[in-house]
């Protein structure tokens, strides 16, 4: 965002001279996306957009063995029998959650990400609901059973198993015999589904099973029947568990083309249970290849972490012995997920998947409007930076008013709370006052600690091991010591802006632009950032500067190997809109996506306001992201954008416009 120009309404003639904007490559840059690995499975899997998880005991929280290694490298976790029903209600209405809430309080408070195991399930399922014998008594009970434990984790799990185990083994392809098909029939697993969408629809409801692994096999074909089916008829479901516990064979040989033809469906598949008798490398890398390969493989699990704590230890089916040490399969676990050479030239091509041509959206009202106190005459809050986290939103953004620009901080936990969030005003910490605007907020993994990138007229930064603690951050460090010669010979009158840090495996890059048609990107390794930035070249730039202006966002596709570059343009009309690119490498160069005025990534034109069209500028923002680390991985699909907008009869001063934040949802996405 550009703090000190003022911007009057543009003539409409600009249009006409708008030139196609001249993407330039720099030939010197080279990337070597293969070269560096994480260290852990965790953030190896982050790289990709996927998480690496394991099964976890309540009784097992206090072994500190166990604790560090589950910290070191999950990033997500499954509690392994704490949400089961004969847990959760061992009597009809008793409701008992305290050793799931172990877990996942533990879980969301250092970023790990919670899979909910299991909602409807004919194992560990209490006598009293086993012995019931009329269809309207265990449907009731059942749906109860579903809201209750949904709703007490309501936002704060991402995938659940709602059913498990439902089809029978063999060759049958049909369902298992148990109380709730007896009694209900087919349609029970539906019914589950619609429940658990009532009760917590930002989870994604998954169908949990084993042996489904093999294509061919009659209980894989009877599975994939159920959510074609489900899919056709608008059944809520959005994934499929493949449990994955393997003899030493390791996966069939079918395994990927059975998570492809899954996906395929138009649902995520994830691997949920993963174990393999005495844990060969080759088939653990194997496995997780196979989910590598299938853009729509969002993550792993294994069921347990030591083989000591296996279901089946006897097997020795883990990637850390009983010591916590890790074990060959642990390596080639990991060397898998970065994908070698030969398994990326074998795979289907990942970038099929991705983002679409053309975009439509529909936006939210204003959400968030700014809150003035005492000693903060805030006329306009802007340029938003969210991440999703720990259950909640957290929102930083610039605040406006006449006497110049700092920074604030907000979370809550769903949309509809946004507008009556604390606002924390971050002059009062050590960010300090003065000039900080257009923030960037991202969880660096490597490091573990949390960045707010920001413009100071240097490119700044602020870190924090606690995002939620807004009293945590750091005083401003600068990127550079000056302002790179490139961008002194090319800003002419424009204003250097709009600081953006995204990294791949290998580098970092802080692209900004100088609000006249130049957008900058400087790199420095994973391992040097935040130091090091350097080798600063044009990587866009048009001869008209509102074609190319200013809030350039930079974003990984999930499951693809895309990037998404986004620009913010002014048009013809002197409004605010959105132009987008994409490229298959940070440091390459950027092909046309939605990026004219008339196919605009986003702008008035291809939104709808249900709520009212509160304006007609879509300004400066940020796409809500699959994750929070440095990767900037945003989902392909019902993608949704937090932005600025303001009442489109205001005027005047530039610092003093009544910027709001609205959310922007994707109306036109395939899957
Ligand atoms: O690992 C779980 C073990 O501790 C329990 O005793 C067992 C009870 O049935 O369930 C195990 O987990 C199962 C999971 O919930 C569903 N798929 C099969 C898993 C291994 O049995």
């Amino acid at each position: 965002m550009n703090p000190l120009k003022r911007l009057g309404r543009r003539r409409a003639s600009v249009l006409s001279l708008l030139a196609v904007a001249a993407l330039v490559t720099p030939g010197a840059a080279t990337a070597a996306p293969d070269a560096v690995r994480a260290s852990t499975l965790g953030a190896q899997a982050a790289q990709s957009g996927r998480y690496f998880g394991a099964a976890v005991a309540a009784g097992k929280l206090g072994d500190g063995t166990y604790t560090t290694v589950l910290d070191r490298e999950f990033n997500s976790v499954t509690p392994e029998n704490e949400m089961k029903w004969d847990t959760t209600e061992r009597s009809r209405g008793s409701f008992n959650f305290a050793p799931a809430d172990q877990i996942v309080n533990r879980a969301t408070a250092r970023g790990q990400r919670v899979r909910g195991h299991t909602l409807v399930w004919h194992s560990q399922l209490p006598s009293w609901v086993g012995s019931i014998t009329d269809a309207n008594t265990l449907r009731s009970v059942m749906n109860n059973h579903i809201t209750t434990v949904a709703n007490h984790y309501k936002g704060r799990i991402h995938s659940w198993d709602v059913v498990n185990e439902a089809f029978a083994d063999g060759g049958s392809g049909q369902h298992r015999p148990s109380v709730f098909q007896n009694l209900l029939g087919d349609g029970f697993i539906e019914q589950a589904f619609r429940t658990a969408r009532s009760a917590d629809p930002a989870a994604k409801l998954c169908y949990n099973d084993y042996n489904i692994e093999n294509w061919s096999d009659a209980k894989t074909q009877g599975v994939h029947r159920m959510v074609r089916d489900f899919k056709a008829r608008g059944v809520p479901i959005d994934c499929v568990g493949f449990q994955a516990h393997f003899g030493t064979g390791g996966p069939p040989s079918s395994f990927q083309t059975t998570l492809a033809n899954f996906a395929a469906l138009g649902v995520d598949v994830q691997i949920t249970e993963l174990d393999i008798a005495q844990a060969p490398t080759a088939a653990y890398a194997n496995t997780v290849r196979a989910c590598m390969n299938v853009a729509r493989c969002t993550g792993i699990t294994v069921w347990g972490i030591r083989d000591s704590d296996s279901w089946r230890s006897g097997e020795n089916p883990l990637l850390f012995d009983r010591n916590g040490n890790k074990k060959p399969a642990y390596q080639s676990t990991l060397t898998a997920m970065g994908g070698t050479a030969a398994a990326r030239s074998a795979a289907a091509p990942r970038s099929a998947a991705a983002l679409p041509a053309t975009f439509s959206w529909s936006s939210s009202g204003a959400l968030i409007a700014p809150k003035p106190d005492a000693t903060h005459n805030i006329a306009g809050i802007k340029d938003p930076s969210v991440v999703h986290y720990n259950g909640k939103y957290h929102v930083f953004a610039s605040t406006a008013s006449s006497a110049g620009y700092n920074l604030v901080y907000l979370n809550f936990s769903d949309w509809s709370q946004a507008g009556s969030a604390t606002h924390h005003y971050l002059d009062r910490t050590a960010v300090g006052s003065g000039y900080r605007a257009a923030p960037q907020v991202f969880y660096n993994a490597p490091q573990r600690l949390w960045y707010l990138v920001y413009q100071t007229g240097n490119a700044s930064y602020s870190t924090n091991p606690d995002i939620s603690n807004p009293n945590g951050w750091s005083a401003p460090r600068n990127f550079y010591s000056s302002m790179p010669d490139i961008i002194r010979q090319n800003i002419g009158n424009g204003y250097w802006v709009d600081m953006w840090v995204i990294c791949d495996s290998a580098n970092c890059y802080l692209f900004s632009s100088d609000d006249n048609g130049h957008l900058y990107r400087s790199q420095t390794t994973v391992g040097q950032f935040p130091n090091g930035f350097t080798n600063t070249v044009i990587v866009a730039q048009d001869s008209n500067k509102y074609a190319l202006f200013e809030a350039s966002n930079v974003y990984k596709v999930q499951g693809s190997n895309q990037y998404l570059l986004l620009v913010e343009a002014i048009g013809s009309d002197g409004r605010r809109y959105f132009r987008s690119w994409t490229t298959s490498s940070l440091a390459g160069s950027w092909t046309p996506l939605a990026a004219s005025e008339s196919n605009p990534f986003a702008k008035a034109s291809n939104v709808t306001f249900p709520a009212g069209a509160w304006t007609r500028d879509i300004s400066h923002g940020e796409m809500i992201r699959a994750g929070y680390d440095q990767t900037l991985t945003i989902p392909s699909c019902r993608l949704q954008y937090l932005y600025q907008g303001m009442n489109p009869a205001a005027g005047g001063d530039y610092n003093t416009l009544p910027w709001r934040l609205g959310l922007l949802t994707q109306t036109n996405s395939t899957c």
